[in-house]
């Protein structure tokens, strides 16, 4: 005789309980893909923003920033992060009369917690109210990677993940050449935190 009490039998209750599993498991899975969807395209439209604010700086002073503020300023932070710091430098400098960029807040760190001496700051005339290097961060939190063209084929240390990690310009497999040739190279470990020079699921500007 079948259960008329109109409830559910035992094994019906698993089956649901398990198609709810099922389902949670998929609506989890699926909210993983859409936060890492958003923030690629967060990192995407950051670093275009960037290349802009990059070109920018480059009209007015003839060159975009360099790979470290070591040249223009004799002073290089504690080498750590040095291209992403001089970018942010000269993206927020306003001793042509404007700045070059509209920082989104959450991204600006200083990871390694070092910071520019006075005169330099006074120098730069940036748009910080102290002497702070800041880096740039993507949204999982690590500094994007700048380099100017005249430095590709040098390594440079930078901080991933809470650790130094060393990074050298991008070049493309097919043509063995190095990425953006004449202008500068910029881009972000991407969600896996970890530097593949601009491939794998690193985002970048090419
Ligand atoms: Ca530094
Ligand atoms: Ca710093
Ligand atoms: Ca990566």
């Amino acid at each position: 005789m079948q259960d008329q009490r109109g409830g559910f039998t035992l094994v019906e209750l698993l089956v649901v309980i398990a198609i709810i599993g099922v389902l949670a498991g998929l609506g989890s899975q699926m909210m993983g893909y859409s936060i890492r969807k958003g923030n690629i395209s967060a990192a995407e439209s950051e670093i275009q923003r960037l290349i802009l604010g990059v070109e920018a700086v480059q009209l007015d002073n003839g060159d975009y920033p360099p790979t470290s503020m070591e040249e223009e300023y004799g002073f290089s932070g504690n080498g750590l992060n040095s291209g992403n710091e001089s970018m942010v430098a000269h993206l927020a400098s306003r001793a042509k009369g404007r700045s070059y960029f509209d920082f989104t807040e959450e991204y600006l760190e200083n990871l390694d917690t070092d910071s520019l001496d006075n005169d330099s700051a006074e120098q730069i005339s940036w748009i910080f109210g102290d002497n702070q290097l800041r880096e740039y961060v993507d949204p999982w939190g690590n500094p994007y990677v700048y380099m100017h063209n005249r430095d590709y084929g040098r390594e440079f240390s930078v901080t991933c993940e809470g650790s130094p990690v060393m990074v050298s310009a991008g070049q493309s497999e097919k043509t063995a050449t190095y990425f953006e040739p004449i202008r500068f190279q910029i881009w972000s470990a991407g969600p896996d935190g970890v530097h593949e020079n601009g491939k794998g699921d690193d985002v970048s500007q090419w």
